[in-house]
């Protein structure tokens, strides 16, 4: 068994410098919410795995040699020799300003299905990790995240939904019909302020969402606030947490880091309020340098930033 399993779909990234229409090089890089929290976790030596389809080609090839590189299980992986990598431009437009285009609509990790997850759900996993990314690939990918959701929880597995709303991928009313039952799975949910409501009723109070989760059996409910930091729901209260004060100059994938922070925290055995530290020491280190994972600590650099107080 591994500590955390994560499955979805791992993306190429080509990056510009600039604004695409004016060309110029473009970087190669591995994207994907859900690789990049198992190489958080990996970097800090837990043992995880990340399965789905990759396109039996170089890219595809590409995808697994920066996963086993980083130390990320992939022995669940399945190769999808009809189907092409799904891609996805991250455009530089100013110095602030990042924009995504995606190539990935019926792509080789567009097409998971159950029998893809179901070895690696048989070798068992402490921690189970979903994304809201997932479901709106396809309809077999949505059946096999409910699949994987319900079967690691019957299993006795910590699920956490990182709800992760892409408006490019489908509609929030869309999203919130898949994922606020998705959502009575997960032991731990995280969300944007701005995302909370697709796991409640349109428009409810942040309040009363997280009511109703911790009424569904969701323990705690991380609402992630970017430069402010973030608040944990509990059956014990709210605790707020501020993000740690450093220079940010790429913020794509913080949101990803914190959650591997957390869930590090909670492997660890750590309490509630050791998880949202490493949470937000994951996202500091995140932000402060470029790359959707390429700055994530190993564990012996953790206490970079021991020195500094929440801001
Ligand atoms: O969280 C960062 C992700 O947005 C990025 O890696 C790509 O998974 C991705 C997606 O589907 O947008």
């Amino acid at each position: 068994a591994v500590e955390l399993l994560t499955f979805g779909e791992a993306l190429v990234s080509l990056r510009s410098a600039g604004p695409l229409a004016a060309g110029g090089a473009l970087t190669m890089h591995l994207a994907g919410a859900e690789s990049n929290v198992a190489i958080g976790l990996a970097r800090l030596g837990h043992r995880a795995a990340w399965a789905g389809r990759v396109s039996d080609d170089e890219l595809g090839g590409y995808v697994l040699r920066q996963l086993r590189a980083e130390g990320v299980g992939v022995d669940h992986v399945t190769r999808d020799p009809e189907r092409s990598a799904g891609l996805m431009f991250l455009e530089r437009r100013t110095a602030d300003l990042t924009r995504v285009r995606y190539h990935r609509a019926g792509s080789a990790g567009s097409a998971l299905d159950v029998e893809d997850l179901r070895p690696a759900l048989a070798a068992g996993t402490r921690v189970l990790h979903l994304t809201g990314i997932t479901p709106a690939l396809s309809d077999s990918a949505r059946a096999a995240t409910r699949w994987a959701a319900e079967t690691a929880s019957r299993a006795g597995a910590l699920v956490c939904l990182d709800v992760n709303h892409r408006a490019k991928l489908w509609s929030r009313d869309d999203a919130r019909a898949v994922l606020t039952p998705l959502a009575g799975y997960a032991s731990v949910v995280v969300a944007s302020a701005d995302e909370l409501d697709l796991v409640g009723e349109p428009g409810a109070a942040e309040e009363t969402v997280v009511a109703g989760l911790l009424a569904r059996g969701v323990t705690t409910v991380l609402v992630k606030l970017a430069g402010e930091g973030a608040r944990a729901y509990t059956g014990d209260g709210v605790r707020r947490t501020a993000a740690l004060p450093v220079t940010a100059v790429d913020t794509v994938g913080a949101g990803d880091a914190f959650t591997a922070g957390y869930l590090s925290g909670h492997l660890d055995g750590l309490d509630l309020a050791g998880r949202l530290r490493r949470a937000v020491t994951l996202g500091a280190f995140a932000v402060a340098g470029h790359g959707d994972w390429e700055a994530l600590p190993r564990r012996d650099e953790l206490s970079l930033l021991d020195d500094l107080q929440p801001g």
